[in-house]
């Protein structure tokens, strides 16, 4: 098409577009069954089965780009591994992958991440980058909803008051500073379900432990507020695993499997 026969007004078109459409999208997520913070791996893999199971769902990222920790691979080696135990989570996002001995399989990790990222959103859920979650609602004693700001507003350190949006349950994916559940401890006086009643701190590298501890670490941490990927292991004091994946992705789906049967 001849943008230039198009309209005269195609400037201010394009302009209106973006912001009305945004606004829509803003307006539509103020009221949720699943607010999301952080868009790592676990977290992202939750917003994709929330989504297909019809929930209601929004993920935050404070970054321009979603995706985490996983982009990098290991050292910027751009290539990710993950157990057999994780392979059937792969298969659902379409990733390629090459078996490599002892149940083992590497993927591409821009690959990998965006293939999360992109049938998340497709299946329906929405991503907001470069939103800082700064807060919780905290109300009745239970997690019901996030306190968002713009990234830059916190980075300069502007005085602007966020916004609030409301959630039926809010997963803290925030990776290995858990910085949702530290928040709502020191914040409300409250005991999270860890055996200290806090945020107990992440251990050193242990793959076999690791990976199986961020799975059962994955629970409703507190009414309304749930713990995934690192930010569980960082929550219950378990070892971190380095770069194998599979922990994250079935940690991912477990936090969206214990939500869908609470909801439904
Ligand atoms: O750490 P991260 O990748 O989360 P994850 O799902 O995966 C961990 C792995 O990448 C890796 C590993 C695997 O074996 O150990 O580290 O646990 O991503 C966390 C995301 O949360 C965002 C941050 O920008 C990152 O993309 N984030 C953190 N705090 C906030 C936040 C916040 N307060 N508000 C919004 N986003």
């Amino acid at each position: 098409m001849n943008l230039i026969l198009y309209t005269e007004m195609i400037e201010k078109n394009v302009s209106k577009g973006i912001i009305s459409t945004y606004f829509e999208k803003l307006e539509r997520n103020l009221d949720l069954d699943v607010a999301i913070v952080g868009g790592g791996p676990s977290g992202i893999v939750a917003a994709y089965y929330l989504a297909k199971a019809g929930l209601k769902v929004a993920q935050f990222d404070r970054k321009l780009s979603p995706g985490g920790g996983m982009w990098g691979g290991a050292m910027m080696f751009n290539q990710i591994v993950v157990q057999e135990e994780a392979l059937d989570i792969v298969k659902d996002f379409g990733i390629n992958y090459t078996p490599y001995g002892d149940g083992l399989y590497v993927m591409d990790s821009v690959e990998s991440t965006s293939a999360l990222l992109y049938r998340a959103v497709h299946e329906g859920a929405t991503i907001f980058n470069c939103y800082s979650v700064e807060d919780v609602v905290f109300k009745n004693n239970v997690v019901s909803g996030v306190v968002v700001n713009w990234t830059p507003v916190l980075r300069e350190g502007l005085h602007v008051d966020p916004l609030n949006i409301m959630a039926k349950c809010v997963i803290d994916g925030t990776g290995h500073d858990s910085e949702i559940c530290r928040t709502v401890a020191r914040k409300n006086g409250i005991r999270l379900a860890t055996d200290t009643g806090d945020v107990i701190g992440e251990r050193s590298l242990d793959v076999v432990a690791g990976e199986q501890e961020v799975v059962n670490g994955t629970k409703e941490i507190y009414p309304g507020l749930y713990v995934c990927g690192m930010a569980a292991s960082a929550v219950s004091g378990t070892p971190r695993m380095g770069p194998i994946f599979g922990g994250m992705l079935m940690s991912g789906k477990k936090v969206a499997e214990l939500i869908i049967s609470k909801l439904k």
